[in-house]
């Protein structure tokens, strides 16, 4: 899972970067490279398995945070070709992570609501060229050929076209199985999972009409301080665990942005146990049992028989698996079973 951390520049994405990764990049130099790193997903619940399985490793689920550089709008040819790259690689993100500029930090008056607006138009427009210039080969080879490959193609790019004129994204478009499959051939970014996180000084009130006009856009919306999460980088786990608490934030950044992460693509946590090893796995919701054994590998989809299912909540009320055995709460599910939010499984297949 690829998260891309996108925005206007100086809104604080590199600092956002450095709390949720411990990148430790300079930040407040406007950086030109994009950063990678992977993250781990914290799940108390798979905390408290290992403590229950004592296995050789726990294997929690990871996230790749990518930091891409800002662009700046309307910068001319410069910024133009920034801006370019930045859509470049938002396309190969599963999802994007806009970072908004709420706090002054001596950049000057923050205007959170031109930044959300100027990111929609920036994306819907790039989307908009794709779509015309589809549109303009589909012309061509209809009067060449007489018709085109899949007639279900132009009346959903003239559809696609009409959204982006009015600056919608096309994640708001109701699509059947078949347009999506065609729509997912071009990584369109206005169809990417959106998170909007409203960065801003710890003691501020996030802007709640930029918080509902993400929301109505689809997207999921965090509010933290990541400026000040970073410098909190330098106490100890404990310390700032404190020290969060006495701000009343209940939610680091980290966890808000995984939150945020599995929201916006629909992701859940399913378990595996057993003596080698306790593992955190993100499947899609209303995942069936096989295709959450596809996750752990193509055999045990391919090959899937049965799962064995007991809910994480049943588990811990029982205290162990032979408790949670002999309380019926072992259950056997078939193909059409599906996986709930923390589901510890087994999966049984031959192949
Ligand atoms: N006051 C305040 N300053 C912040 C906050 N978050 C980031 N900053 C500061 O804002 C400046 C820009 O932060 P960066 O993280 O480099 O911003 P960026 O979005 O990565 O910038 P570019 O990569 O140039 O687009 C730095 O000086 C940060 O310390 C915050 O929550 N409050
Ligand atoms: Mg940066």
């Amino acid at each position: 899972m690829l998260i891309g951390i996108i925005g206007l520049k100086f809104t604080g994405k590199t600092t956002l970067y450095n709390v949720i990764t411990g990148a430790g990049l300079p930040t407040g130099q406007g950086g030109v490279d994009t950063h990678r790193a992977m993250g781990k997903v914290p799940d108390p619940r798979l905390d408290i398995l290992t403590e229950m399985f004592n296995p050789k490793r726990q294997v929690n689920a990871s996230v790749e945070w990518v930091d891409i550089p800002g662009f700046q709008p309307g910068a001319g040819a410069d910024g133009g070709r920034e801006a370019t790259r930045f859509l470049e690689h938002g396309r190969k993100m599963d999802a994007l992570a806009q970072v908004i500029r709420c706090f002054d930090g001596g950049y000057g008056t923050p205007d959170p609501m031109d930044e959300l607006e100027t990111m929609a138009l920036e994306l819907a427009l790039a989307d908009l060229q794709i779509v015309e210039n589809r549109l303009e080969k589909l012309t061509k080879e209809k009067s060449k050929m007489g018709k085109v490959a899949n007639p279900l193609e132009p009346p959903m790019m003239e559809r696609f076209r009409a959204q982006l004129e009015q600056d919608r994204p096309l994640r708001d478009l109701e699509l059947n199985p078949d347009e999506n499959k065609i729509a997912s051939g071009y990584s369109f970014l206005t169809l990417k999972p959106m998170i909007v996180v409203l960065n801003h000084e710890e003691d501020a009130v996030p802007p709640i009409d930029v918080a509902e006009a993400a929301g109505r856009a689809g997207a999921e919306v965090v509010s933290l301080s990541a400026g000040m999460e970073e410098e909190l980088a330098e106490l100890s786990e404990e310390e700032a665990g404190e020290f969060l608490a006495d701000l009343g934030i209940e939610e680091p950044a980290l966890n808000q942005m995984i939150q945020a992460s599995y929201g916006a693509l629909d992701l859940q946590s399913f378990f595996t146990v057993g003596p080698d090893e306790c593992r955190a796995w993100a499947v899609i919701k209303g995942a069936t049992a096989p295709v959450a054994a596809g996750v752990i590998h193509s055999d045990l989809q391919r090959g899937f028989i049965r799962a064995e299912v007991t809910a994480y909540d049943d588990l811990i009320a029982a205290g162990d698996m032979s408790a949670a055995k002999a309380a019926n709460k072992v259950r056997l599910e078939g193909k059409g079973y599906l996986v709930q939010d923390g589901d510890i499984l087994e999966i049984r297949f031959s192949v």
